[in-house]
């Protein structure tokens, strides 16, 4: 890509020169090694990678973020055709800012404080210093006139922070986790700084209406600021007030990237291999999460065990497969889940398996894209029973896969993706019994029924991909005027 002329190269001021800079807590790149011990950089297996590679190619932009060990130097490298440059965290900051403050204050707030939040003020300092740090990486990269992607909830401050430095840049930031009522986030004791911090973005993006709707009460409630449909009234000490834009983007998939990984031979033949190593039953099972509190297991687990225990379901006639990928082990909430669903898993396994066949197929592991395809057109029923979820991707990646449109999705209410998929079957996966009895109606659907709803279901994953979602906020981000000279409108309301 070297010597590539770079498309939105204007010159002159501060900072950089790239036209569109994207800054997110990791990298899109891991290191792997080959065979031979040699490393190589490959791109992560993730929407958000995919969704942006192609925006990052045609503007030749720069991706800004942390390799996910400590105390790599902070230099801007090229690695699998990308720009990218590193912002390095010690050991400490990892702790503080990392696993403390992203990991175990605002990830249980964000989501309804499913497990409590810890409040440290060195958690909250560490963070304040982490996201300067990738305000200043963003500001130096930023060539005049840029446009700035922010995302989630590990940068918050960002927006603000590089708005100070930079008045002449487009500023985003997408939220891929829920935005809390404000019941909750007034717990924060830092709720005001993070509502300020967001502000300095000129386009807010949201998973749901409802994250949207809780974000402008917070900032009327928090800030007492003055909100008017989807703009939030910002006032300035030195000029006109500005407008943000607050909205809702629900992110997707890359649809034709699944579904062409789905319609390849060997991940088909895989799939048939995995039926046939559970011996065939008739009604294959899955769950695929990271192993996080959020993401309902334990809830999953006991309804599945109770059928077995009533006899309304039967093993081997059904197996569960439920693939839990290693998540954020050093953070103490994650070891004592991880610990529970084990101790369930065994139980269950324990009073309902035979000699050669078990109930429950515990993976605690990560797999190559190929293999949860291959998971994926296994499966009969797909279980996602999160007790809050921003969005929930597994979900529209099942869809993605099944093209002969055969399969049943049991989908919790509160996930991003029951707002945009009405033929799933919703549950709430703390009624116990509704969800025993919604996983009973799924393994004995008629097929005209299932049929019916994977294809509407099919329909909106195809239309609504990750492309477009990155294409719609981006519009939206690109229609706000020079940002130097204020602004008194906003772009078109897409949260209403
Ligand atoms: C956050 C929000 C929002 C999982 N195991 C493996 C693997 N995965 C991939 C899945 C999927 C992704 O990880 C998980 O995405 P989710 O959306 O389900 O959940 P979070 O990780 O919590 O993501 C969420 C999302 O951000 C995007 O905005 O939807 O609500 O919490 O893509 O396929 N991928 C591979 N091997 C694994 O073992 N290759």
């Amino acid at each position: 890509m070297a010597g590539r002329e770079r498309l939105a190269h204007t010159g002159g001021g501060s900072g950089g020169d790239y036209g569109f800079v994207v800054a997110a807590s990791r990298l899109p790149v891991d290191q792997v090694e080959g065979p031979d011990g040699t490393s190589e950089w490959r791109t992560s297996p993730g929407g958000l990678v995919s969704a942006l590679e192609p925006v990052m190619r045609k503007a030749d932009g720069v991706w800004i973020g942390w390799s996910g060990a400590a105390g790599d130097p902070a230099q801007p490298f090229d690695a699998a055709d990308l720009h990218l440059v590193t912002v390095s965290l010690s050991a400490e900051e990892i702790r503080k800012y990392y696993e403390g403050f992203c990991n175990a204050t605002l990830w249980p707030l964000y989501h309804d404080v499913i497990a409590p939040p810890g409040f440290h003020r060195s958690w909250w300092n560490a963070y304040v210093t982490v996201n300067r740090r990738y305000a200043e990486a963003a500001a130096a990269q930023a060539g005049q006139g840029a446009t700035v992607w922010v995302h989630d909830y590990q940068l918050q401050l960002v927006p603000g922070m590089l708005r100070e430095l930079r008045q002449d840049v487009r500023i985003g930031h997408f939220m891929h986790i829920p935005f809390p009522g404000w019941g909750i986030f007034a717990q924060l004791p830092w709720r005001r700084q993070i509502i300020e911090g967001l502000l300095g973005a000129d386009v807010l993006g949201f998973q749901r209406h409802g994250d949207a709707v809780n974000f402008l009460q917070a900032c009327r409630r928090g800030a007492k600021l003055i909100t008017k449909g989807t703009l939030v009234r910002v006032p300035s000490p030195s000029g006109p007030a500005r407008e943000v834009h607050v909205g809702t983007y629900p992110i997707s998939i890359d649809t034709a990237a699944y579904e062409q990984l789905s319609r390849q031979e060997p991940v088909r033949a895989r799939a048939r291999e995995i039926r046939e190593a559970l011996g065939n039953p008739r009604v294959v099972l899955l769950g695929i999460d990271r192993l996080d509190y959020t993401k309902g297991i334990r809830h999953r687990l006991n309804a599945y065990g109770e059928l077995l225990g009533e006899g309304r379901l039967i093993s081997p006639d059904a197996v569960l497969i439920l693939v839990a990928s290693p998540s954020r082990e050093r953070v103490e909430h994650y070891r004592q889940l991880r610990d529970e669903i084990e101790v369930t898993v065994a139980r269950i396994n324990g009073e309902h398996a035979e000699l050669g066949s078990s109930p429950v197929h515990y993976l605690h592991q990560t797999y190559p894209r190929e293999e949860m395809a291959a998971l994926y057109l296994a499966a009969d029923v797909m279980l996602v029973t999160s007790l809050r979820d921003g969005m929930n991707l597994v979900a529209k990646e099942y869809i993605a896969c099944r093209g002969d449109e055969t399969g049943v999705l049991v989908l919790s209410e509160f996930t991003g993706a029951a707002d945009e998929l009405p033929s799933a079957l919703l549950v709430n996966p703390h009624d116990i019994e509704g969800l025993k009895d919604t996983i009973v109606r799924a393994t004995a659907m008629p097929a005209a029924e299932a049929r019916r709803r994977m294809r509407a279901m099919r329909r909106r994953v195809r239309e609504y991909d990750v492309q477009h979602w990155a294409a719609t906020f981006l519009d939206d981000l690109n229609r706000v005027p020079e940002p130097a000279q204020g602004r008194l409108t906003g772009p078109a309301d897409r949260a209403g």
